[in-house]
């Protein structure tokens, strides 16, 4: 029988505002959750812990040089990565929310040297539901009729979110995405531009950021390393390069197409990728080594 007990770990200061999320959930009468333990103490939060969601991270304060924000992301995440090495199960899967989320998942892997590095992932799959979701609307069908589309490399306005492999279900069978949509330049253009940006427009709207579509897409992304991807259906996720994908060098977490089943996750090898395409990845790649570099020299001191 599976079921949830939550374990909410926030900084002391705001325990009484945990407070009120602990209400929140306990008032959406959630069929799965059993209990619910907020803490301040890392011990505690992480102990024996089978998924692990890491949201809490520095955000950008007026002025702050994004080295210093860096820095700080690096402190936090060291800290949560050894929490996880010294009270975890083995089995763990971490999940890292809290941006830059490649290069804070990166950190937490290694600073738990014991726990598989495969266990760790990042969220791209907001960025991959919104690409659906815009081709869904220009094709007029709902998003369960998009599959396949991809998002490649770093969470942020240089990721890559590639339609070549998209199909759309339209009047009853699968189409090509170009053939679906019949205009290359939005697909080639704006569409991407607006997949990029998406995260800055809901701030600009919302002066706030994405809340309920990224929790949706957290739980995505769980449930799919819990009970696996559809046959046929890839999603994007964050995960270690070891360097034999795509020209993707390693040790990155870098987002790629992947395939669950068993709790263990899969690149999708041998998808047809042409210049425009690989262009686009390698920008992506380039940006994740310049800040991977400069997070894992803050590791040392
Ligand atoms: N990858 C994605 O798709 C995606 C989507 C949405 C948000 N994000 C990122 O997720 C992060 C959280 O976003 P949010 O809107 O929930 O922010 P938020 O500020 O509402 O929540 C962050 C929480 O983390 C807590 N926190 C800070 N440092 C901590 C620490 N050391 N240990 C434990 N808790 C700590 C804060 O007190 C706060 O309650 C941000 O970095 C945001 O950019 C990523
Ligand atoms: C990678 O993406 C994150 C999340 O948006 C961002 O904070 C970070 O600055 C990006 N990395 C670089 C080197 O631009
Ligand atoms: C496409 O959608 C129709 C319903 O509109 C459904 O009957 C059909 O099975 C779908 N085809 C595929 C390949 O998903
Ligand atoms: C998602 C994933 O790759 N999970 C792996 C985590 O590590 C265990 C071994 O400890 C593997 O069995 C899982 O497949």
């Amino acid at each position: 029988m599976l079921f949830i007990i939550l374990l909410l770990l926030d900084i002391t200061p705001m325990l009484p505002v945990l407070d009120g999320v602990v209400m929140e959930l306990q008032d959406c009468a959630l069929p799965l959750l059993r209990d619910i333990i907020p803490t301040d103490k890392e011990e505690v939060a992480f102990k024996d812990l089978d998924a692990a969601i890491l949201v809490g991270s520095m955000p950008r304060k007026d002025g702050m040089e994004r080295k210093d924000l860096l820095k700080a992301n690096v402190a936090i995440f060291k800290s949560q990565g050894a929490a996880l090495e010294k009270y975890a199960k083995k089995t763990v899967k971490v999940l890292v929310v809290g941006n830059p989320a490649n290069t804070n998942c990166l950190i937490a892997a290694k600073s738990a040297p014991s726990i598989p590095k495969e266990n760790f992932s990042c969220l791209t799959r907001l960025d991959h539901n919104r690409a659906r979701s815009q081709v869904a609307m220009r094709c007029a069908v709902p998003a369960t009729h998009v599959r396949n589309v991809i998002i490649w490399g770093n969470h942020s306005s240089t990721q890559y979110p590639d339609v070549h492999h998209c199909l759309v279900n339209m009047s009853g069978s699968e189409l090509a995405c170009f053939d679906a949509v019949k205009d290359d330049a939005w697909l080639k253009g704006d569409f991407i531009a607006t997949v990029q940006q998406r995260g800055a427009a809901v701030i600009k709207a919302r002066k706030l950021s994405s809340a309920m579509s990224a929790a949706k897409a957290i739980c995505d992304h769980m449930r799919d390393i819990w009970t696996g991807t559809a046959d046929g259906e890839f999603i994007s996720m964050g995960v270690y390069s070891s360097g034999n994908s795509y020209g993707v060098p390693d040790d990155l977490i870098y987002s790629f197409p992947v395939q669950i089943k068993d709790k263990t996750w899969k690149i999708v090898e041998g998808l047809a990728i042409n210049s425009f395409s690989q262009t686009k990845m390698d920008a992506t790649a380039a940006e994740l080594i310049e800040e991977r570099d400069t997070a894992v020299a803050f590791l040392g001191v």
